[in-house]
């Protein structure tokens, strides 16, 4: 059994040091590497770190894990993309990504407001 543990341990420290994320929140921890091209993505904290969601360029609901969370973004489409304070693009768009564009931190008037995306209309 000892032998075993300290396997356990080596496989642990070697996840954390390829990574530079630790994750804090238990789900779907990513970083922005992890956003694959053609994708919209949304994290829940700055700098692409917690809570992680990748969709089309349209998403009509967020989900529970990440509703109302989302604080950075890249946009990874060729799409300009709306960010809704409500579910199927509904309420105020609080926010807009041009093709390619990427936030570390949508600042307050859009931070954890988000519930769902789709093109702009
Ligand atoms: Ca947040």
């Amino acid at each position: 059994m000892k032998l075993k543990r300290t396997l356990t341990v080596g496989a642990v420290a070697a996840a954390c040091a390829a990574g530079t994320t630790v994750g804090t929140t238990g789900i779907a921890n990513a970083d922005w590497r992890d956003c694959p091209d053609g994708s919209v993505c949304v994290w829940e904290h700055s700098n692409y770190n917690g809570r992680f969601l990748s969709g089309g360029t349209t998403v009509s609901n967020v989900g529970s894990a990440i509703n109302d969370k989302t604080t950075s973004l890249w946009n990874r489409t060729g799409t300009v993309v709306c960010f809704f304070e409500h579910t199927n693009s509904s309420g105020r768009a609080v926010y807009v990504t041009g093709p390619g564009d990427s936030s570390p931190n949508i600042g307050n008037s859009a931070n954890d407001k988000i519930s769902s995306w789709g093109p702009c209309n």
